[in-house]
């Protein structure tokens, strides 16, 4: 449906220079003809439903789409904020290639594809496929469900293992830890009414990445039903505030309070006997590994309270339905596959898990997901033949490639060298840890290809920008965010809604801009490679053949993707606006006859990890680097800032302290401070935080810019990635370095702004 609504077009443009938003009618006060557009934000997982505010065949501005009984009207600063890249003047509205002087100049974006298929040949001719790496990020999966299975066939297609994600620089304890513990092959409790809620470094109420959907409409519901909100984390975030008990632990310290958790549920036997015998191995060996992590013992060693730690520990093991979800805070921190896994753990001694005959309030829509059954998926050890990273003895994981490795795999010679990369809907300049190192191996590359919509520093690197397309410029489905909840507890929607979306707007007049899957499959065509496509789930069977011939075929991909859908995309297209697809209702099945799958929750590999951390309390640099750095996230970015900023937000990341080690280190809000890390030095402007563990300093990621240009950090904000050293303290599983409880000291500099 279309509505016409007349409004003076100026006030509602978006920031400055909103003039240019409409042909002709700059700086004029004049009525224009607002057109109303049913659609969806495709800036993160949540996929708002909104109406897009067209004028004049350009995107002014959405609201939430009103009268939707999931979402209620909802959207937030960033996905309002993102509208005014459409017409941004700084948008990339054209493809660039770098000069040899190192301006950019305009080319065609079928130039450029032709181009850059005859210098990726040329790499790959001479050094083997191996010599090209492919980066995504963000953007692929959120904006259209085509551009993860498009991404996917083109490196297999050309032959090169090396596809790197932001997985492993993210959450990879997530996979590492379900292949140690196995899976349930029915979803956890988190969205049919659990009684608990245990939340380890995540912020839901700013990240508004789970807990079950809605984080705040979840923790309410929790609330009326008298149910309890447990949070780990060392700051008093927005989450933790609603919470029952807030362990505010230090950094670094969840696996111990984990386990310290999950021996007063077995020392007070509280563990659900029925549930483990059925489905459980290795409570006994999970039993002996956290004896040592008495109340006591993890008090001390994680500065908190032991009476807080029982009581918690006591909520869990007297719900009768919980789950426990997870965060960066708890990945980044140090040992993230391991606190990934105790924290799976504490759900299957409580087996916390639907069960046969309970019916999912929320099945995927758009996705092909199995029928979901009361039985364990047993342990799946790791990927069969890892490719080898040629560095520090790391191997692809569950998670994928280790991301903290494409760096040295660039900047090592010798056979297997990466010598090309595309990197798309990413900023890898910004967002991979280590950033010096990252950066020098950027600028060494023979090829880079950087798929973006602005000129970021990525791009700034980069031998060609492609030109791409915004995400109200091309059709889309929610179906990704029903693919997040099999991938992890808590993730995905409450309710089973689906909702597909046409392209509502064309790109501005005269840009030739392109989708990120066009792209690839246009290169891909150039060089002469037959793609086959996977469904949004592969369910094991061989993907399909695509037809190399024209242009590409969005609808036609669209319907590989969901291919077996429980519901028809056809149908879900009746909906422009979304709808609820509850029927066919699922239920759970019952356990198959014969079928002998356990969980184990005292994996040897596990149990060792938890061990070490007995002996590892102390790190070497605690003297020198006496605080620590944690990530957080700001309420209006997504993660590195665009063009897009919303208007009075500061361009800046503070660093957060404690007001007593403010005072402590003579140090005012609103001044200057260097953070030095054993790695580097960066500058940043101190800000008074009370919610912060004192010890403890909290700043946001992707801020600054390429080093040496972005000395101006009231304009830049300080780049964390430069910080963190991608060689020391890394996970042996997926590579990750600390990316939070970073050791740090801080100097004052002074000079307020
Ligand atoms: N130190 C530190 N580093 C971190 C993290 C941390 O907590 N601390 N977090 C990590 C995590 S969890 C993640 S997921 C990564 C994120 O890292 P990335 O996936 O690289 O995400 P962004 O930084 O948002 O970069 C996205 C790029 O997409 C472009 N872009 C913006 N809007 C659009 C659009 O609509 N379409 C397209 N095609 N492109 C667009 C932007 O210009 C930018 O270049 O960072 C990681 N890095
Ligand atoms: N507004 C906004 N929303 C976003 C993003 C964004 O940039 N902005 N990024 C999106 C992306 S890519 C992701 S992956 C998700 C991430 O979503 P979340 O994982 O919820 O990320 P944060 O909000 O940073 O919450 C992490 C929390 O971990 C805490 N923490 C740090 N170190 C530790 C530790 O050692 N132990 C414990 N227990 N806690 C610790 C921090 O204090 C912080 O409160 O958010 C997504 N949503
Ligand atoms: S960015 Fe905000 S409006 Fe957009 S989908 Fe995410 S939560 Fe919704
Ligand atoms: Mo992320």
């Amino acid at each position: 449906m279309t509505v016409h609504v007349a409004i003076v077009n100026r006030l509602l443009c978006y920031g400055a220079g909103s003039g240019s938003t409409f042909n002709g009618s700059k700086g004029k006060s004049e009525m224009a003809t607002v057109e109303r557009k049913p659609s969806f934000c495709r800036v993160c997982q949540n996929f708002c439903p909104v109406d897009v505010h067209i004028a004049d065949g350009a995107v002014q501005r959405i609201t939430g789409a009103a009268g939707n009984e999931i979402y209620r009207g909802y959207t937030c600063v960033k996905g309002r904020s993102h509208v005014a890249l459409y017409n941004h003047p700084e948008r990339v509205l054209h493809s660039l290639k770098k000069l040899p002087d190192g301006r950019f100049a305009r080319i065609p974006t079928v130039d450029a594809i032709d181009e850059i298929a005859t210098r990726l040949s040329a790499v790959i001719d001479r050094e083997g496929p191996r010599a090209f790496a492919l980066f995504m990020g963000t953007y692929v999966p959120f904006e259209n469900p085509i551009n993860l299975s498009m991404v996917a066939s083109f490196i297999r297609a050309v032959g090169s293992p090396m596809l790197f994600t932001t997985s492993t620089i993210d959450q990879p304890g997530k996979p590492i830890a379900k292949s140690f513990h196995g899976a349930w092959m029915a979803p956890s409790q988190a969205f049919s009414d659990p009684d608990v809620a245990l939340v380890v470094g995540s912020n839901p109420l700013v990240s508004l990445v789970g807990p079950a959907g809605f984080p705040m409409s979840s923790i309410r519901k929790l609330e009326a039903r008298g149910g309890h909100l447990i949070v780990l984390d060392p700051r008093k975030t927005e989450t933790a505030k609603r919470a029952s008990i807030h362990l505010q632990l230090k950094p670094g310290e969840d696996a111990a309070v984990l386990a310290g958790m999950i021996r007063v549920i077995i020392d007070e036997d509280l563990a659900d006997h029925e549930f483990i015998a059925e489905n459980v191995d290795g409570y006994e060996r999970l039993r002996a590994a956290v004896a040592p992590f008495t109340p006591e013992y993890v008090a001390r060693r994680a500065g908190i309270d032991a009476a807080d730690l029982t009581a918690a520990a006591r909520l869990i093991g007297s719900a009768p339905r919980g789950y426990g979800a997870s965060g960066t805070g708890a990945n980044m921190s140090g040992h993230g596959p391991l606190v990934e896994y105790l924290v799976l753990c504490l759900s299957s001694i409580r087996g916390h898990w639907t069960r046969a005959g309970e019916r999912l309030p929320s099945p995927s829509v758009l996705t092909s997901a199995a029928e979901p059954r009361a039985q364990a998926r047993p342990p799946f050890p790791d990927v069969e033949n890892p490719e080898k990273l040629r560095v520090r003895g790391l191997t692809a994981s569950r998670a994928g490639m280790p991301t903290s490795a494409l760096a040295d795999e660039i900047l090592t010679p010798g056979a297997g060298q990466v010598r090309a990369m595309i990197s798309t809907g990413a900023n890898p300049a910004k967002c991979i840890p280590d950033q010096l190192k990252v950066v020098d191996a950027l600028r060494s590359l023979e090829l880079l290809v950087q798929v973006d919509v602005q000129m970021s520093p990525t791009a700034r690197l980069a031998d060609y920008v492609i030109a791409a397309r915004l995400p109200y410029e091309m059709p889309g489905t929610n179906g990704f965010m029903q693919r997040m909840a099999e991938y992890t507890v808590g993730a995905g929607l409450p309710e089973p809604f689906g909702q597909y979306t046409d392209a509502v707007v064309e790109p501005p007049p005269g840009a030739d801009v392109i989708e990120q899957w066009r792209f690839f499959y246009l290169l891909a065509q150039r060089l002469g490679l037959e793609l086959t496509f996977d469904g949004l789930v592969p369910d094991g069977s061989e993907p399909t053949p695509l037809d190399m011939d024209g242009a590409g075929d969005a609808g036609a991909l669209m319907e590989i993707v969901h291919a077996g859908s429980r519901i028809p995309l056809e149908e879900v297209r009746k909906h422009p606006q979304g709808a609820l697809f509850p029927e066919p209702a699922v239920f759970v099945a019952p356990k198959e006859a014969g079928w002998t799958g356990r969980l184990d929750v005292g994996n040897e590999t596990m149990m060792g990890d938890l061990a070490a951390t007995l002996t590892s309390a102390r790190d070497p640099e605690d003297e020198a680097f006496p605080l620590r750095l944690l990530s957080r996230r700001l309420p209006y970015v997504m993660n590195s800032p665009t063009l897009a900023a919303p208007p009075g937000k500061p361009a800046h990341n503070r660093a957060n302290f404690h007001p007593g080690d403010l005072a402590a280190l003579g140090i005012a809000a609103g001044t200057l401070v260097e953070i030095r890390s054993p790695r580097a030095a960066v500058v940043a402007v101190a800000d008074s935080d009370p919610t912060m563990r004192p010890g403890t300093v909290s700043m946001t990621h992707s801020f600054g810019d390429l080093p040496g240009e972005d000395d101006d950090v009231w304009r830049h904000g300080t780049s964390i990635g430069r910080l963190i050293a991608d060689d020391v303290a890394f996970d042996p599983y997926s590579g990750q370095p600390r990316m939070s409880n970073i050791p740090i000291r801080v100097t004052a500099l002074g000079g307020a702004g």
